[in-house]
């Protein structure tokens, strides 16, 4: 008998119970699968793998009638085939079959017919904050690609570096990419163009897309320290914050700097950026050519000429052949809908995202609470974020992005998907950084790829172990959610919260 069920209905509860009872004890039949699949009907017996890995048994038949992402495993005592209409399919019907087999050495028997909820299923790393070499950007790939994630964003420039090398500015790697978040001393640290085309290769093997992050017009020290003829300058906290807004030469140099960029990374996409520019734009109200600059072009004051850069980026981009995206900062700059896609990232300001959604926008889900993983995760826990006392655990991501469905309804074909954030101020190394990252983003996951009607907070809680299992043999130091006094923070490089909130 064949029972169709979806994971984590009450009928899928009992078969599960039912299948323990019938196979031998110590075996676990919980499809150990996150993300969730779409919908599992159990069969009987098991399949042996011939070869190691059981992958390398599967039959694959090309059916052209359905979504570059979708898979069909039959798994049955005598073979494995599995139907899908691209590669992506076949390699998430694999990424499937590895995680059964994790567990199991031998396959249960199923049907699992499977395709992603959203499109955009990301996780961004900040390497300007703290430095994280090609290995670690190499190792979470793999780990994404197991989780059936499909986009990584690197955020490459900021205040304290640049990280990737433009050959026509040196000086961006040069002095430009010395020092990190927590030792300005540290010696300078950046990817080399051929570290990019190996982890974009990399990335696209495993069906990942990367998206390059230049973020202007804040955000943009680095620059002031290497090129100050393209920065604003000034003194204080903020000075050389935003690029130099009101000279042409600013442009070319953009123009000169995307056009390496763009050349690099096959995404259709480049991210500018384009947050908090307010925090630096204090010299844009005192010096006289930014002023005059604001005249003659009737921007009205320092937002408008904000948005004046914004179009000049995107006209850039656009002449590039690629679409942009920003931080939700941007709808207001008056690019058309069609010709940007927004990050929505102030959770605590969803108006912006109603506003970006009714004007038509597609817009990324990445809300600090709960998608930023520099965000604590425990009560416990003395390094990272919080929000008026809000936390990032792994029940707060679970219950996303249902707990924001009401804003979306009627609009969710506008939602290309959701993205989890790593921002590194105080994430300084390796073990700090899986420790942030691991086990959430599995969550992130789930969310991005199961629909709502297959996520399950219990179910998944089953499921999570055998994947810590898997991290085990990648050696990732995660926060244990079952356990947490096993796992200790590893401390960070501050000792307190040095980003004012609000
Ligand atoms: C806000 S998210 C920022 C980042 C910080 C982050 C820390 C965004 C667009 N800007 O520059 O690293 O908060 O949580």
């Amino acid at each position: 008998m064949i029972t169709i069920l979806k994971q984590g209905s009450a009928l899928a509860n009992i078969a599960v119970a039912l299948l323990l009872y019938l196979i031998p004890a110590g075996t676990n039949a919980q499809i150990p699968i996150i993300p969730a699949p779409q919908s599992v009907t159990l069969g009987k017996g098991y399949f042996a793998p011939t070869k190691k890995p059981a992958t390398k048994d599967m039959v694959v038949v090309t059916e052209k009638n359905h979504g570059d992402e979708y898979y069909r495993l039959e798994i049955t005592p005598k073979k494995i085939v599995c139907y899908a209409a691209t590669e992506t399919g076949v390699f998430y019907a694999k990424q499937s079959l590895l995680q059964l087999a994790d567990v199991h050495g031998r396959i249960p028997c199923m049907i699992i017919e499977d395709e992603p909820r959203f499109e955009w299923r990301g996780l961004m790393l900040d390497v300007s904050r703290h430095f994280f070499g090609k290995e670690v950007v190499l190792q979470q790939l793999d780990i994404l690609a197991r989780l059936k994630m499909n986009r990584y964003h690197l955020h490459l420039t900021d205040e304290t570096g640049w990280r990737i090398e433009i050959k026509q500015y040196p000086k961006l790697t040069g002095v430009g990419a010395e020092g990190n978040w927590s030792d300005r001393k540290a010696p300078r640290a950046f990817y080399t163009q051929e570290d990019i085309r190996e982890i974009v290769e990399y990335a696209r093997e495993r069906h990942i897309m990367v998206i390059p992050e230049i973020d202007m017009p804040g955000h943009a020290t680095a620059v002031y320290r290497s090129y100050p003829e393209f920065s604003t300058g000034g003194t204080g906290r903020w000075a050389g914050f935003t690029f130099y807004p009101a000279a042409e030469a600013t442009y070319t140099f953009l123009r000169h700097v995307l056009t390496e960029v763009a050349a690099l990374f096959p995404a259709p996409y480049i991210h500018i950026g384009g947050d908090e520019v307010h925090f630096g734009n204090q010299e844009w109200k005192t010096d006289p050519k930014i002023q005059q600059f604001i005249q003659d072009n009737q921007l009205g004051n320092e937002v408008g000429l904000e948005h004046y850069f914004v179009r000049r980026a995107c006209e850039i981009i656009a002449g590039l052949g690629k679409t942009v995206i920003g931080w939700d900062e941007i709808i207001e700059s008056g690019v058309p809908a069609d010709k940007m896609i927004v990050m929505w990232w102030r959770h605590d300001k969803p108006q912006v995202l109603d506003q970006a959604l009714k004007a038509g926008f597609r817009v990324i889900l990445s809300p600090r609470i709960p998608c930023y993983f520099d965000f604590v995760q425990h009560d416990t826990h003395k390094i990272g974020r919080r929000w008026s006392g809000a936390f990032n655990t792994l029940e707060v991501a679970y219950r996303f992005p249902e707990s924001i469905q009401d804003r979306t309804a009627g609009r969710e074909r506008q939602i290309l998907g959701i993205q989890a954030n790593i921002w590194t101020e105080r994430i300084a190394d390796k073990k700090r950084l899986d420790f942030m990252t691991f086990p959430r983003v599995t969550v992130i996951a789930e969310d991005a790829w199961s629909g709502t009607e297959n996520k399950n907070e219990a179910t998944f809680k089953e499921r999570l172990p055998l994947f810590l299992k898997y991290l085990d043999t990648k050696k990732i130091y995660y926060f244990n959610p079952f356990n947490p006094d096993s796992t200790p923070e590893p401390w960070g490089p501050e000792k307190e919260d040095v980003i004012a909130e609000g």
